[in-house]
């Protein structure tokens, strides 16, 4: 071996609720934005996914069978509560059972209680943009807490609530389809916010608990290192990354990104006093998602919008991937992971990380009972090996969620990008280990490359 991680370096793989349960209407669901935007929208829906709800113990015997002893998943609000504040009792029941599944597996069950899948009866309240959901999330945290909370130790509150405010209500590419940049600002204030006081909700029920936040980090290249590329690169960092990183750790939003955003006038109004004290809470930990960088350029017109359509992001475009892409499209740089990761470390004042999500989509085929998938089993070694040159200068990594355990239900591309480790056939929900499992499988075993 010739890359080793730290002893207890945990190493797993994620899941999320919509994109691998299926049952949508089983034991009292209500439906979630996901339901409504990908009906509405006649897309591929997360029913059946990959039945997750009704196999979950064959699942997790693969897990076990893989020798993977930690396992990140995210719970669904509309299970637990489907109007968004009354709990339905057979909701929790699935993931009770789960956690004692795993548990009697030997697998650590890391809970993610927010990955995109909202009560479409809080969005029919107006949603992330309505501050009333921060407190509404806050109950649900620990009324989840409270029935699992006994055995679940490590908690996430919510994955990429990038994704959540700018994609679900600027964009309006992800649920609940809203086109609406101001609102979307006001949306990433309100995640925050529902962070804090989800993060207070759960240290307030006792217990030894790890309280993180998931942020998907793109770092930003340039092929000039002059003022104008610095500045471009600058605006894309601070929107998508700093946006969500420094009112976590108490630095509230950088003043540069204040006035890049003040032409839509809506993200200082929605700062209430004692709002930025409450978002920065003490993390244990900071999940890190990373796939891919983007790549910037200036416009002559510091005030002309973006080919990217984030909200409020103007005199700047991205350039087209290059390189050998994933099926998704996505540049394969391991050497931006090593960079973030350091960069984290120092900015992050030695905060803990977690690799959240890492993980990539390429065209699979069955044969012969087999998937022969060189592409991720690359993917996967060059993006450890990255890790391992971040730990090696001193990042502080404490485990690696592959993305994902089973092919799934990718948003609004629907079932046609695969990222499992496990090859799952959704028609016969047959399921397949890849050659990428069993990669993975040697390196958990060898805790290293
Ligand atoms: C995300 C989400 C996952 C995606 C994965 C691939 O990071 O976007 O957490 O649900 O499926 O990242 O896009």
């Amino acid at each position: 071996m010739t890359l080793g991680f730290p002893d207890g370096f945990r190493w797993g793989t994620a899941t999320a609720a919509y994109q691998i349960e299926g049952s949508t209407t089983a034991d009292g669901r209500g439906p979630s934005i996901w339901d409504t935007f990908t009906t509405r929208s006649g897309l591929a829906t997360g029913d059946p996914a990959c039945d997750h709800y009704r196999r979950y113990r064959e699942d997790v015997r693969l897990l076990s069978e893989l020798g993977v002893p930690y396992y990140r998943f995210s719970v669904a609000w509309s299970r637990v509560m489907p109007d968004g504040r009354t709990v339905e009792p057979r909701g929790l029941a699935f993931y009770d059972r789960l956690v004692d599944t795993l548990l009697e597996h030997g697998i650590t069950p890391m809970v993610t209680l927010y990955h995109w899948d909202l009560p479409e009866a809080l969005q029919a309240e107006g949603g992330w943009p309505n501050r009333e959901l921060a407190d509404l999330f806050a109950d649900y945290a620990l009324t989840v807490h409270k029935a699992l909370g006994d055995r679940v130790r490590q908690w996430t509150t919510i994955n990429e609530p990038f994704c959540a405010a700018f994609i679900g209500y600027g964009n309006g590419d992800h649920a609940p389809g809203i086109q609406d940049e101001g609102a979307a600002l006001v949306a990433g204030h309100n995640l925050l916010l529902a962070h804090g006081k989800a993060a207070q909700a759960l240290r307030s029920n006792g217990g030894e608990q790890e309280v993180s936040i998931v942020l998907n980090f793109t770092p930003v290249l340039t092929d000039v290192d002059d003022a104008a590329h610095r500045e471009a690169a600058r605006k894309f960092d601070f929107l998508h990354n700093r946006f969500f990183l420094d009112p976590l750790l108490g630095r509230g939003y950088p003043p540069e990104l204040l006035a890049d955003l003040a032409h839509l006038g809506t993200l200082e109004p929605a700062i209430a006093d004692g709002d930025l004290e409450i978002i920065a809470q003490p993390l244990d930990v900071l999940g890190v998602n990373y796939y891919a960088p983007a790549r910037a350029v200036p416009l002559e017109d510091p005030e002309a919008d973006s080919n990217c359509p984030l909200p409020g992001l103007r005199g700047m475009d991205v350039q087209p991937p290059r390189g050998e892409l994933t099926s998704l499209g996505w540049e394969q740089r391991p050497e931006c992971f090593t960079e973030l990761l350091v960069w984290l470390q120092e900015h992050c004042d030695g905060l803990p990380l977690v690799i959240a999500e890492n993980g990539a989509a390429f065209e699979d085929e069955v044969i012969e009972g087999r998937v022969h998938d060189e592409k991720r089993v690359r993917y996967f070694a060059d993006h450890l090996a990255a890790v391992h040159a971040a730990i090696e200068r001193g990042a502080d990594v404490r485990g690696y969620m592959a993305w994902s355990l089973l092919d799934n239900f990718e948003w609004a591309m629907g079932y046609t990008q695969r990222f499992g480790l496990v090859h799952v056939d959704f028609e016969t929900q047959e399921r397949v280990l890849k050659d990428s499992a069993l990669f993975y499988a040697d390196v958990v075993a060898r805790n290293g490359l």
